[in-house]
């Protein structure tokens, strides 16, 4: 580790990280509707995965994201400011963040926080060569579970980052509850930069998540090779296949894996059974308008101040002020 990385505690394969991984899926898989929280696509070779769907020809928000932080980053470095400490919820590959530390005025800090600690320890050495004045303090954490924050300079602003389209896996209440609980975090003088997937062309939401290739299926099905390896569950990954539609009602990409045959398994003990056809809910991925997100900005004390996008309308990149 470079000198302004700070060490982090071992997190990974401890009793209470595998009896909140059984917990969060035992809780999901016996309850009426079938579901598995998100957050668990993220092993490492779900975050591979990850990282090839955002190369993929279909799936926009990545790229997209990527030219309007390109296009405006000068701007939001303006409207951010000099000496900020930048807080990052969800830093994955970080190549993002790069864009705004590029053009940042004296940043302070940088506090990435993500689920995957081995792609963490890596981009927390990385910005911490690439960005010498800049202290890097990596936290590993599941941040839509409540999180406490190493000691940050007192004096600079709080600014968080949230890329990504991420805010587009919480149900609508939860996500003015979570981005209330960044708004207390970053304080009353603090922002956020936010990335959102806007609603569009049912068919091009439709195919961003049904790639000709099939790596979405292939990090969807992940979720049960995962399940079966930590938790010692049985799923026949034969028997289960990716389904993912927008539901227009609710303003959402659902994303399921449907059991093909009726049948029963095993997870962590529990006998968990199917029906033919019967499916496990693994994520939602909603779509916003400005409705909606103004909506959201106002439930959880935010105002918004700009909205970038792009030529074909698809994302926004947010800058929001405490209120
Ligand atoms: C990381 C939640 C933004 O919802 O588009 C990509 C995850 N799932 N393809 C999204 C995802 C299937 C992604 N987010």
């Amino acid at each position: 580790m470079t000198p302004n990385t700070q060490r982090l505690p071992a997190t990974r394969h401890t009793p209470q990280h595998d009896a909140q991984e059984r917990d969060l899926a035992l809780r999901g898989l016996t309850s009426d509707v079938k579901t598995l929280p998100p957050s668990l696509f993220y092993d490492s070779a779900g975050a591979a995965l990850f990282e090839q769907i955002c190369e993929l020809p279909e799936y926009y928000p990545t790229r997209t994201e990527l030219s309007i932080l390109t296009e405006n980053s000068a701007d939001l470095a303006a409207a951010v400011g000099e000496s900020v400490a930048l807080i990052e919820y969800g830093s994955g590959a970080g190549t993002k963040v790069r864009l705004l530390l590029d053009r940042l005025v004296r940043p302070v800090a940088y506090v990435p926080v993500d689920v995957s600690q081995a792609q963490l320890l890596r981009v927390a050495d990385e910005r911490a060569e690439q960005y010498p004045g800049l202290q890097v303090l990596p936290v590993c954490a599941d941040y839509t579970q409540p999180l406490s924050l190493p000691q940050l300079p007192t004096a600079a602003r709080r600014v968080a980052f949230f890329p990504g389209s991420t805010i587009g896996n919480f149900h609508p209440t939860e996500a003015a509850a979570f981005l209330h609980r960044v708004r207390h975090t970053v304080g009353p003088r603090g922002g956020l930069i936010l990335g959102v997937d806007r609603r569009k062309d049912p068919q091009v939401l439709h195919d961003a998540y049904n790639d000709a290739a099939g790596v979405t299926a292939a990090f969807n099905l992940n979720l049960l090779t995962r399940l079966n390896r930590t938790l010692g569950a049985t799923f026949d990954l034969n028997t289960f296949r990716h389904v993912a539609y927008f539901n227009d009602a609710a303003s959402r990409i659902e994303m399921h894996l449907e059991s093909t045959i009726a049948q029963q398994m095993r997870v962590a003990d529990v006998e968990i059974t199917f029906e033919a056809g019967e499916t496990i809910h693994t994520e939602c991925s909603y779509k916003y308008d400005e409705a909606r997100l103004v909506a959201l900005a106002e439930s959880s004390g935010f105002r918004i101040e700009t909205l970038h996008t792009d030529a074909h309308d698809r994302f926004w990149v947010a800058w929001l002020r405490a209120v």
